[in-house]
């Protein structure tokens, strides 16, 4: 006789936005004032042709081609000043909790309350993200101990697909019984690693924390749950999404701030490339779990670029999604990385009703994808 596996289920979420946000007028002011002034005191060698002229960028062309208007930041001194075109994020003693701690445990109350549970309760805490402020000691067990959680943590980093990968870690955990119940944790503090000097790239990151609590069905007390019918994950070696930035610079001899050392990225090959496979991924896994795509009420996908949500929703469909059913947080928020799917989750699940089935999906760096199929209950 086969023995019936209790559901696991998603219990509890939280979001957390830092206090400030830029608009993009003001990030295109800020740039172009920079660009402006780079172009001035470089005006002898743009006319002999050793140095490039620095091109001016434009709000319009930003809402047009991402669909991005305005991203949350952690710190915003500095970030609009022509003549640092960075943030300052001030230094912290080492008995202080840390900037992305800090930034997590902020989402982490929110999920730990909306699942009903106390720091008590957990027993395995995850920080997932695309860059951690340090390697060690790990993020993650920083936060376990600021909550007063026991047992064990520990920080993945898989880029866009972090959160997604995290989850489907916890689901197996629960699901294997290494641990009762698993807080996951997304601080994407993106800021620093945004090249605020790149016309190409300035516009693209935000910053933003989401945090998610994962157990068995039968411990759940939470008032909203979902049951995750399924996961899975899937990556592909790629150029086209890349930083260089790490500690090897040290013994290269390279600057660690370098232009490499930045997000870069081939946006058009990125676009080309990873709207196909993400439709793909999707639509075999729906049918994997006998499902087809008509039957899903909402898309929960990854937010990097409006037109490549508007495409793979329409490769799924068949058809243009309603904004109801595949939400857009990109004008808000910016691309947080791996955060995105989390946010269109966390602020779009009206309407739902028990048994409505939902995708949650990221796309991005790596390649990476990563997705989980849901079901109200
Ligand atoms: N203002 C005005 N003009 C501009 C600007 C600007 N800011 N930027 C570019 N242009 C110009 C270009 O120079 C180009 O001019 P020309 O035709 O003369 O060469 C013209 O506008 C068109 O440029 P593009 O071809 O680049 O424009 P697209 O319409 O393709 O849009 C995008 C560019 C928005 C980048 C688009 O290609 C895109 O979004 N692609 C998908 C990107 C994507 O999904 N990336 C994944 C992101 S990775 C991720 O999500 C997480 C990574 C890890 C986290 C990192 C944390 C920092």
């Amino acid at each position: 006789m086969t023995q019936q596996q209790t559901p696991i289920v998603i219990s509890g979420f939280g979001l957390w936005n830092p206090e400030y946000s830029i608009s993009n007028e003001e990030l295109v002011s800020a740039y172009n004032a920079y660009a402006n002034n780079f172009n001035q005191h470089h005006a002898a060698e743009i006319e002999q042709g050793s140095v490039n002229a620095k091109p001016l960028s434009s709000a319009e062309f930003i809402t047009k081609a991402s669909g991005i208007k305005n991203r949350y930041v952690y710190r915003k001194e500095g970030a609009l000043d022509p003549e640092r075109m960075r943030p300052y994020i001030e230094p912290r003693e080492n008995s202080e909790l840390s900037h992305q701690a800090e930034m997590a445990v902020n989402a982490a109350r929110k999920a730990l309350s909306a699942a009903h549970c106390e720091a008590a309760d957990i027993d395995a805490v995850i920080v997932a993200c695309s860059y951690t402020q340090r390697a060690y000691p790990a993020i993650a067990i920083e936060v376990q101990h600021e909550l007063g959680i026991s047992g064990f943590g520990f920080d993945m980093l898989v880029a866009c697909s972090s959160a997604t990968f995290s989850l489907q870690r916890a689901y197996e955990m629960v699901k294997a019984g290494t641990a009762t119940r698993v807080l996951v944790i997304s601080p994407e503090l993106t800021s620093p690693q945004n090249n605020w000097r790149d016309r190409d790239s300035h516009f693209i990151f935000g910053d933003v924390a989401v945090a998610t609590v994962v157990e068995s069905a039968d411990s759940c007390r939470s008032d909203e749950s979902y049951e995750i019918l399924g996961s899975k994950a899937a990556t592909l070696f790629s150029n086209n999404i890349r930083s260089n930035f790490g500690y090897l610079s040290y013994t290269d001899d390279s600057d660690p701030f370098g232009e490499d050392k930045f997000f870069i990225q081939n946006g058009r090959k990125v676009f080309k490339e990873v709207c196909p496979m993400a439709a793909e991924h999707i639509t075999s896994q729906l049918k994997d779990l006998g499902i087809d795509n008509s039957e899903v009420k909402r898309w929960w996908l990854h937010q990097a670029n409006i037109n490549m949500n508007l495409l793979i929703a329409k490769k799924l469909l068949g058809r243009e999604a309603s904004a109801e059913e595949a939400p857009i947080v990109l004008d808000q928020y910016a691309n947080t990385a791996s955060a995105g799917s989390l946010i269109a989750f966390n602020l779009h699940r009206e309407g739902l009703e028990s048994g409505d089935l939902g995708v949650i999906c990221s796309f991005g760096a790596g390649y990476s994808i990563g997705s989980l199929v849901i079901r109200k209950r």
